[in-house]
């Protein structure tokens, strides 16, 4: 996410944490072989892809769902029009601001505990619960989805997801017939994500209509690639909305409540006049400060032009019938 000028106390943050938090010993000697480190903590010589796949692969390897991988492919979402990104571009170009305001977060998103994890179900609900990430996740029949991913920073990717649909976790959590709105929550913890001790107004929150959560769209990530996902997707259960920009796509979810108000999501709340709610893809919307009307596709060095709903317009539009008086679109 790109915010308005680099932000004094934001720096002063990143000065401060150490590189022994983020890197172990044995990369961090590895990245002092490679070349200066920076002041700022950050080795002037990227990792190699070596390292970030073995992380992720361990990461895996480790999660106690990793049985259920990989789950069958599903037809209807085999062929997102565009190459797959290569595993390593996508693992070393992230947004997960609890984790630092630069793309390159996986070191640190190493340190989140991947377990113990439950999510919470609130709100306008038949009964609040608390459940253990693993028989939530064990209750669902996974499957894999590739599909197209656009940042409103005007770059995009094509992920190879795995997981099930948010449909059938709302079904799960059995909403009241007054719930209007669905509300995510990232966990909350600035000892384990660096970030979080800045200024932003945590913990992240998204929010989705009803009506737009029973889309056979919407999707809630639990791997990618084939296996449980790598830390810094936002394990161990994300959200993906590939029709609207990348930031409503939630990682890290520990809550999830029924409202029948609208929430104030987070980065509305951080600069209300650039992101908004309903955020879907849209060229013709300029960003106040750049176009949308192309997007960089990770790891080729092509750019394309963007569709409207990121190419999901078949699906989706009809959401948004009686609605076009609002912003749409950013
Ligand atoms: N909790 C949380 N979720 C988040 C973000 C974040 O900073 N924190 N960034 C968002 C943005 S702007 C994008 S583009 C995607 C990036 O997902 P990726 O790192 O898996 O590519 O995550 C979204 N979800
Ligand atoms: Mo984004």
């Amino acid at each position: 996410m790109l915010i308005r000028s680099p932000r004094r106390w934001e720096i002063a943050e990143n000065q401060v944490t150490s590189e022994s938090h983020w890197l172990d010993r044995r990369r961090l000697v590895k990245a002092i072989a490679a070349g200066p480190v920076l002041a700022a903590g950050w080795p002037a010589v990227a990792p190699a892809a070596s390292d970030v796949v073995e992380l992720a692969r361990e990461q895996a390897s480790g999660d106690p769902t990793s049985d259920l991988y990989p789950a069958a492919l599903n037809p209807g979402f085999a062929d997102a029009g565009r190459e797959v990104t290569v595993e390593e571009e996508n693992l070393t170009y992230n947004n997960f601001y609890e984790f630092g305001s630069f793309k390159e977060i996986w070191q640190r998103a190493a340190d989140l505990p991947r377990r113990p994890w439950s999510i919470t179900f609130d709100g306008l609900v038949e009964e609040p619960r608390t459940i253990d990430i693993d028989t939530l996740i064990r209750s669902f029949s996974l499957e894999e989805r590739i599909y197209r991913h656009r940042c409103v920073e005007a770059w995009s990717m094509v992920v190879p997801w795995t997981g099930f649909t948010l449909r059938d976790l709302v079904d799960f959590a059995r909403p009241l017939g007054s719930a209007r709105y669905v509300v995510m929550q990232t966990f909350h913890d600035p000892d384990v994500a660096p970030g979080q001790a800045g200024w932003y107004p945590w913990p992240y929150t998204e929010g989705v209509t009803i009506e737009e959560a029973a889309n056979d769209l919407a999707f809630m990530v639990t791997g990618a690639y084939g296996q449980p996902m790598a830390n810094q997707f936002g394990v161990p259960l994300r959200l993906h909305l590939p029709w609207k920009y990348g930031f409503k796509s939630i990682k890290s979810i520990v809550r999830v409540s029924f409202t029948e108000e609208r929430p104030l999501t987070f980065w509305e709340e951080v600069a209300g006049n650039e992101y908004g709610f309903w955020a879907n893809v849209n060229p013709e919307v300029p960003h106040r400060r750049w176009s949308q009307a192309t997007e960089r596709v990770l790891g080729t060095g092509e750019r394309v032009p963007t569709e409207i709903y990121n190419g999901y317009g078949a699906e989706v539009a009809s959401l948004y019938a009686g609605v076009e008086g609002e912003a749409l679109f950013m």
